[in-house]
Protein backbone atom coordinates (compact mmCIF):
# COMPACT_ATOMS: atom_id res chain seq x y z
CA UNK A 1 0.00 0.00 0.00
CA UNK A 2 1.32 3.52 -0.98
CA UNK A 3 2.73 5.62 1.99
CA UNK A 4 4.21 8.33 0.56
CA UNK A 5 3.66 11.12 2.33
CA UNK A 6 1.21 13.82 0.27
CA UNK A 7 2.20 17.30 -0.39
CA UNK A 8 0.59 18.91 2.52
CA UNK A 9 1.76 16.26 4.89
CA UNK A 10 2.31 17.94 8.36
CA UNK A 11 6.46 18.64 8.68
CA UNK A 12 5.76 17.79 12.16
CA UNK A 13 4.18 14.50 11.80
CA UNK A 14 5.29 12.36 9.15
CA UNK A 15 2.59 10.75 6.82
CA UNK A 16 4.32 7.40 8.74
CA UNK A 17 2.84 8.83 12.00
CA UNK A 18 -0.77 10.22 10.95
CA UNK A 19 -2.72 7.27 12.59
CA UNK A 20 -5.01 5.02 10.56
CA UNK A 21 -8.61 4.57 12.26
CA UNK A 22 -11.22 2.38 10.61
CA UNK A 23 -14.74 3.54 12.21
CA UNK A 24 -16.55 0.63 10.16
CA UNK A 25 -16.51 -1.27 7.18
CA UNK A 26 -14.78 1.03 4.31
CA UNK A 27 -14.52 3.81 6.52
CA UNK A 28 -11.46 5.35 7.34
CA UNK A 29 -10.14 7.95 9.43
CA UNK A 30 -6.24 9.51 9.03
CA UNK A 31 -6.10 11.01 12.12
CA UNK A 32 -4.29 14.64 11.97
CA UNK A 33 -2.84 13.65 7.97
CA UNK A 34 -2.34 17.01 6.50
CA UNK A 35 -1.69 20.45 7.72
CA UNK A 36 -4.34 22.90 7.38
CA UNK A 37 -3.31 26.70 6.81
CA UNK A 38 -2.32 26.32 2.87
CA UNK A 39 -5.37 24.78 2.71
CA UNK A 40 -7.46 27.52 4.28
CA UNK A 41 -5.39 30.15 2.03
CA UNK A 42 -6.69 28.08 -1.18
CA UNK A 43 -9.82 27.98 0.18
CA UNK A 44 -10.18 32.12 0.65
CA UNK A 45 -9.05 32.27 -3.20
CA UNK A 46 -11.72 29.83 -4.03
CA UNK A 47 -14.23 32.27 -2.86
CA UNK A 48 -13.28 34.73 -4.08
CA UNK A 49 -14.17 33.93 -7.12
CA UNK A 50 -17.06 31.46 -6.18
CA UNK A 51 -18.44 32.84 -2.84
CA UNK A 52 -19.60 30.88 0.26
CA UNK A 53 -23.53 30.65 -0.13
CA UNK A 54 -26.49 29.05 1.53
CA UNK A 55 -28.23 27.16 -0.72
CA UNK A 56 -31.98 26.41 -0.86
CA UNK A 57 -33.62 22.66 -1.00
CA UNK A 58 -36.34 21.43 -3.06
CA UNK A 59 -39.17 21.80 -0.07
CA UNK A 60 -38.22 25.40 0.44
CA UNK A 61 -35.81 25.37 3.07
CA UNK A 62 -32.23 26.83 2.75
CA UNK A 63 -29.25 24.75 4.28
CA UNK A 64 -27.64 26.45 7.36
CA UNK A 65 -24.14 25.52 5.72
CA UNK A 66 -22.42 28.01 3.47
CA UNK A 67 -21.28 26.26 0.91
CA UNK A 68 -18.91 26.59 -2.88
CA UNK A 69 -16.82 24.32 -5.08
CA UNK A 70 -13.86 23.69 -7.10
CA UNK A 71 -13.06 21.46 -9.65
CA UNK A 72 -14.57 20.63 -13.35
CA UNK A 73 -18.03 20.74 -11.52
CA UNK A 74 -19.95 21.41 -8.37
CA UNK A 75 -22.67 20.33 -6.20
CA UNK A 76 -25.73 22.33 -6.43
CA UNK A 77 -29.24 22.74 -4.79
CA UNK A 78 -32.17 24.58 -5.50
CA UNK A 79 -35.83 24.60 -5.46
CA UNK A 80 -35.67 21.97 -8.60
CA UNK A 81 -33.40 19.70 -6.01
CA UNK A 82 -29.76 18.56 -5.78
CA UNK A 83 -27.32 17.87 -9.15
CA UNK A 84 -24.13 18.50 -10.37
CA UNK A 85 -23.19 21.44 -12.55
CA UNK A 86 -20.16 23.12 -14.29
CA UNK A 87 -20.99 26.55 -13.71
CA UNK A 88 -21.75 28.76 -10.62
CA UNK A 89 -25.32 29.32 -10.84
CA UNK A 90 -24.68 32.71 -8.91
CA UNK A 91 -22.36 33.85 -11.85
CA UNK A 92 -22.71 31.85 -15.00
CA UNK A 93 -18.88 31.16 -14.97
CA UNK A 94 -17.10 27.72 -14.28
CA UNK A 95 -16.37 26.79 -11.11
CA UNK A 96 -12.53 28.09 -9.51
CA UNK A 97 -10.05 24.93 -10.93
CA UNK A 98 -9.19 22.23 -8.54
CA UNK A 99 -5.59 23.41 -6.89
CA UNK A 100 -3.16 20.72 -7.73
CA UNK A 101 -2.29 20.81 -3.79
CA UNK A 102 -5.93 19.39 -3.29
CA UNK A 103 -5.82 16.68 -5.73
CA UNK A 104 -2.60 15.60 -4.40
CA UNK A 105 -3.93 15.37 -0.71
CA UNK A 106 -7.54 13.81 -2.33
CA UNK A 107 -5.41 11.31 -4.38
CA UNK A 108 -3.10 10.24 -1.41
CA UNK A 109 -5.47 9.91 1.22
CA UNK A 110 -7.64 7.77 -1.02
CA UNK A 111 -4.53 5.25 -1.96
CA UNK A 112 -3.59 5.35 1.88
CA UNK A 113 -6.79 4.24 2.19
CA UNK A 114 -6.98 1.32 -0.08
CA UNK A 115 -7.92 3.37 -2.70
CA UNK A 116 -5.68 3.68 -5.83
CA UNK A 117 -6.06 5.80 -8.44
CA UNK A 118 -8.65 7.95 -7.11
CA UNK A 119 -9.08 11.38 -9.71
CA UNK A 120 -11.76 13.59 -8.36
CA UNK A 121 -13.62 15.85 -10.25
CA UNK A 122 -15.37 17.77 -7.80
CA UNK A 123 -14.60 19.64 -3.98
CA UNK A 124 -17.29 20.86 -2.45
CA UNK A 125 -16.11 23.24 0.42
CA UNK A 126 -18.70 23.56 3.33
CA UNK A 127 -18.24 25.99 5.97
CA UNK A 128 -19.86 25.87 9.67
CA UNK A 129 -20.30 28.67 11.45
CA UNK A 130 -21.25 27.73 15.21
CA UNK A 131 -24.41 26.62 15.63
CA UNK A 132 -24.53 25.26 12.27
CA UNK A 133 -25.32 21.29 11.79
CA UNK A 134 -26.10 18.97 8.36
CA UNK A 135 -28.73 16.51 9.14
CA UNK A 136 -29.03 13.22 8.44
CA UNK A 137 -28.76 12.54 4.64
CA UNK A 138 -26.69 10.19 1.91
CA UNK A 139 -25.03 11.44 -1.03
CA UNK A 140 -26.07 8.88 -3.78
CA UNK A 141 -26.58 11.45 -6.91
CA UNK A 142 -22.27 10.73 -7.49
CA UNK A 143 -22.62 9.25 -10.67
CA UNK A 144 -19.10 7.25 -10.17
CA UNK A 145 -19.10 5.05 -7.48
CA UNK A 146 -16.68 3.35 -8.03
CA UNK A 147 -14.52 6.11 -6.78
CA UNK A 148 -14.50 6.56 -3.28
CA UNK A 149 -15.22 10.03 -1.63
CA UNK A 150 -12.75 11.83 0.73
CA UNK A 151 -12.85 14.30 3.57
CA UNK A 152 -10.91 16.85 4.88
CA UNK A 153 -11.42 18.66 8.29
CA UNK A 154 -10.67 22.04 8.85
CA UNK A 155 -10.57 24.43 12.02
CA UNK A 156 -12.69 24.07 14.89
CA UNK A 157 -13.97 20.76 15.39
CA UNK A 158 -17.04 18.95 15.10
CA UNK A 159 -19.06 15.49 15.75
CA UNK A 160 -19.32 13.54 12.41
CA UNK A 161 -22.10 10.75 12.76
CA UNK A 162 -22.31 7.85 11.03
CA UNK A 163 -25.72 5.45 10.54
CA UNK A 164 -24.78 3.13 8.08
CA UNK A 165 -27.02 1.75 5.35
CA UNK A 166 -30.43 2.86 7.52
CA UNK A 167 -31.26 6.41 8.69
CA UNK A 168 -32.25 5.09 11.68
CA UNK A 169 -29.24 3.07 11.67
CA UNK A 170 -27.38 3.08 15.28
CA UNK A 171 -25.66 6.64 15.38
CA UNK A 172 -21.81 6.06 15.88
CA UNK A 173 -20.14 9.89 16.69
CA UNK A 174 -16.88 10.53 16.01
CA UNK A 175 -14.95 13.69 16.50
CA UNK A 176 -13.06 15.36 14.17
CA UNK A 177 -10.31 17.63 14.34
CA UNK A 178 -8.44 20.09 12.07
CA UNK A 179 -6.37 17.99 9.58
CA UNK A 180 -7.98 14.82 9.84
CA UNK A 181 -9.01 12.90 6.65
CA UNK A 182 -11.76 10.71 6.27
CA UNK A 183 -12.04 8.00 3.05
CA UNK A 184 -15.07 6.33 2.52
CA UNK A 185 -15.15 3.83 -0.65
CA UNK A 186 -16.86 1.02 -1.59
CA UNK A 187 -20.25 -0.76 0.73
CA UNK A 188 -20.19 2.35 2.65
CA UNK A 189 -20.76 5.20 -0.08
CA UNK A 190 -24.42 4.74 0.54
CA UNK A 191 -24.25 5.46 3.98
CA UNK A 192 -26.45 8.26 5.94
CA UNK A 193 -24.00 10.37 7.81
CA UNK A 194 -24.63 13.98 9.40
CA UNK A 195 -22.46 16.63 11.27
CA UNK A 196 -23.75 17.62 14.14
CA UNK A 197 -24.39 21.32 15.70
CA UNK A 198 -21.00 22.95 15.87
CA UNK A 199 -21.00 23.83 19.54
CA UNK A 200 -19.54 27.33 20.78
CA UNK A 201 -16.87 26.08 22.88
CA UNK A 202 -15.14 28.59 25.51
CA UNK A 203 -11.83 30.67 24.07
CA UNK A 204 -13.38 29.96 20.86
CA UNK A 205 -12.59 32.90 18.75
CA UNK A 206 -15.46 35.01 17.47
CA UNK A 207 -16.02 34.32 14.04
CA UNK A 208 -14.40 31.01 13.64
CA UNK A 209 -15.67 28.30 11.34
CA UNK A 210 -15.00 24.60 10.58
CA UNK A 211 -14.38 23.89 6.82
CA UNK A 212 -14.93 20.84 5.11
CA UNK A 213 -13.52 19.76 2.14
CA UNK A 214 -15.16 17.00 0.11
CA UNK A 215 -14.01 15.23 -2.82
CA UNK A 216 -15.71 13.14 -5.20
CA UNK A 217 -16.01 12.09 -8.44
CA UNK A 218 -19.12 13.29 -10.08
CA UNK A 219 -18.53 12.02 -14.28
C1 LIG B 1 -19.91 9.21 3.54
N1 LIG B 1 -20.25 16.72 4.52
O1 LIG B 1 -21.09 17.56 2.12
S1 LIG B 1 -17.96 14.65 5.17
C2 LIG B 1 -21.56 16.49 2.54
O2 LIG B 1 -18.31 17.39 7.34
C3 LIG B 1 -21.19 16.02 3.89
O3 LIG B 1 -19.15 18.67 5.82
C4 LIG B 1 -19.87 16.45 5.87
O4 LIG B 1 -21.71 15.08 4.35
C5 LIG B 1 -19.03 17.57 6.38
O5 LIG B 1 -22.33 15.77 1.88
C6 LIG B 1 -19.32 15.12 6.07
C7 LIG B 1 -18.36 13.92 3.68
C8 LIG B 1 -19.11 12.79 3.18
C9 LIG B 1 -19.67 13.02 1.94
C10 LIG B 1 -20.27 12.01 1.27
C11 LIG B 1 -20.37 10.72 1.80
C12 LIG B 1 -19.20 11.55 3.71
C13 LIG B 1 -19.81 10.48 3.04
C14 LIG B 1 -20.98 9.67 1.09
C15 LIG B 1 -21.03 8.42 1.62
C16 LIG B 1 -20.51 8.18 2.85
FE1 LIG C 1 -22.76 13.98 2.83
Amino acid sequence: MPRSAPLLARPDVPARASRRVAIAPEVLILRRYVATPPLVAAIERISCEAPFRRLRTRGGGQMSVAMTNCGSVGWHSDLDGYRYVDQDPDSGRRWPAMPPAFLSLATHAAATAGFPGFEPDCCLVNRYAVGTQMGAHRDFDELNMRHPIVSVSIGLPAVFVWYGAVRKGPALPVRVEDGDVLVWGGTARAGYHGVRRLAASPGVVPGAVRYNLTFRRAR
